[in-house]
């Protein structure tokens, strides 16, 4: 295969601003491994991936990237990589083993270790309190679908906080909240792998009220860049049919607007408050709770990776669904080539989603804290891994980010996912989502032909 110059894909890409972050992120789970080391506890995801059936070929996260142990190699890589900032999560059981009450300090050095590291090296530690490894213990006592798990939280953020508040300068609560509720407790598919709708409704205003919990302990602590990560997908209707249309609203008020909405106007959305109402699975709001949940916030966190159709059908799917009440409805097959995930490249939705979001929270910064796409990449004859596919999806999506700044989306960054190739949770190591390839045999490191184009990128705004 004849592979573009980085450089000459880069001149083709758009500039961004003196200041813009380019970055890469990761989760505890998808690559540290070492999930007996130090004192850390057992996390629902250990439970869920060792639990037959639950996820591709019965993977788990017990080796992963083994990025606990090789975390200098890694950051070693994001410096030629040429990164400004880092976006990696916390894993809750190292830090806390139980959940609430005794802290063990080993989990916490591993932080320090890796934060220094990287601040030495002049990369911009971003961090995530919260990317879906709830503890054992705390799912034991009924998980995010019992009120005290938000207090708990809230506490763990204080903890992370003392610990590392001195060197990290920004800081996320949440990641995709709509997963860790409705994939973990409503679809199933994601641990802790229930299929309880009144489950998931309480599991999405403990997590919202969890977020503003720790918000204000972050703020209390200090903290003056606090944000949550959300991840939206734009929901069309297959047909101008009024079912679809519905069809359509109702996903993206339990996708997009459930999440968004609390955070930043203190409502949840009047037409998915009457959706899980009549569904009889009701969001279980305490005076005072939307107050907590919209705590301001400094920053939104975007992750975007594709938009859906969707159609409403006559008769249940049969499917799991992540909704509430959606029984019927279904995504329609997307047009044209789709990632080995089977999502559409929309990099035209991505501009129309930050203007909207813009169009909602008018003042709001936004940082791109996920974006990217997994294909079937694989070393060739000479070792190197041509990745066309996830280069073309890059560019074309950093230029739809371009044009939403064009049209005055406030924009400060954006962090591919991911740094490298992981464990995709139910999906397993089949999927490659990552700038750098991972043989998982021998832990060897690569980085793709879509690195060089993003580090190109990325120097080319720099000096602009
Ligand atoms: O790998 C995940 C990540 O953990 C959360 N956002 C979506 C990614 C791709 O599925």
């Amino acid at each position: 295969m004849t592979t573009t110059q980085p450089r000459a894909v880069a001149e083709a890409a758009p500039t961004f601003p003196p200041g813009f972050s380019f970055g890469a992120a990761t989760a505890a789970y998808q690559i540290e491994g070492a999930v007996d080391a130090d004192g850390r506890g057992p996390s629902i995801w250990d439970t869920f991936s060792h639990t037959p059936g639950r996820t591709h070929e019965g993977d788990t996260g017990d080796v992963a990237c083994d990025h606990y142990r090789r975390y200098p190699e890694d950051i070693a890589l994001m410096a030629d990589l040429g990164l400004d900032a880092y976006r990696f999560s916390v894993a809750w059981p190292r830090v806390m083993p139980s959940g609430a009450g005794r802290v063990e300090q080993r989990g916490l050095d591993f932080y320090r270790r890796l934060v220094d590291g990287l601040l030495d090296t002049g990369i911009t530690p971003w961090l995530t309190l919260y990317h879906w490894d709830l503890p054992q213990a705390l799912e034991d006592r009924g998980g995010w679908a019992d009120r005290d798990t938000a207090l708990r939280f809230a506490d763990y953020a204080a903890v992370v906080h003392s610990a590392l508040g001195d060197r990290v300068p920004h800081w996320s609560t949440l990641n995709e909240p709509m997963c860790s509720a409705l994939l973990g407790y409503m679809a199933g598919q994601h641990a802790p792998g229930r299929r309880d709708p009144v489950a998931a409704a309480r599991a999405v205003h403990h997590l919202l009220l969890g977020h503003g919990l720790a918000t204000r302990e972050l703020r209390a602590a200090g903290a003056d860049s606090v944000g949550i990560t959300l991840n939206f997908t734009p929901m069309s209707a297959a047909s101008a049919s009024p079912a679809d249309v519905d069809a359509a609203r109702r996903l993206d008020g339990q996708q997009n607007r459930m999440f968004l909405l609390p955070v930043v106007t203190g409502e949840y959305p009047a037409d998915v408050v009457a959706d899980l109402a009549e569904a009889g699975a009701p969001l279980p709001v305490e005076d005072g709770d939307l107050d907590v949940v919209a705590t301001p916030v400094d920053w939104l966190g975007v992750n975007y990776y594709f938009r859906s159709v969707v159609s409403a059908l006559p008769e249940p799917t049969g499917k799991a669904t992540p909704f509430i009440g959606a029984e019927r409805i279904d995504d329609v097959a997307p047009p044209g080539p789709t990632t080995t995930m089977g999502w559409a490249v929309t990099p035209e939705a991505f501009t129309d989603l930050l203007l909207w979001l813009r169009g909602i929270a008018p003042t709001l910064p936004m940082v791109i804290t996920e974006n990217g796409s997994a294909w079937a990449d694989a070393p060739g004859a000479d070792g190197r891994v041509e990745d066309p596919e996830r280069v073309d999806y890059l560019v074309r999506h950093l230029a739809a980010v371009a044009a939403a700044m064009e049209q005055g989306a406030d924009v400060r960054g954006y962090f591919a996912w991911s740094l490298m190739d992981n464990f995709e949770w139910a999906r397993g190591y089949a999927q490659r989502f990552g700038l750098v390839h991972v043989d998982y045999a021998t832990q060897r490191r690569t980085p793709k032909h879509s690195a060089a184009v993003y580090r190109d990128i990325a120097r080319r705004s720099r000096e602009a």
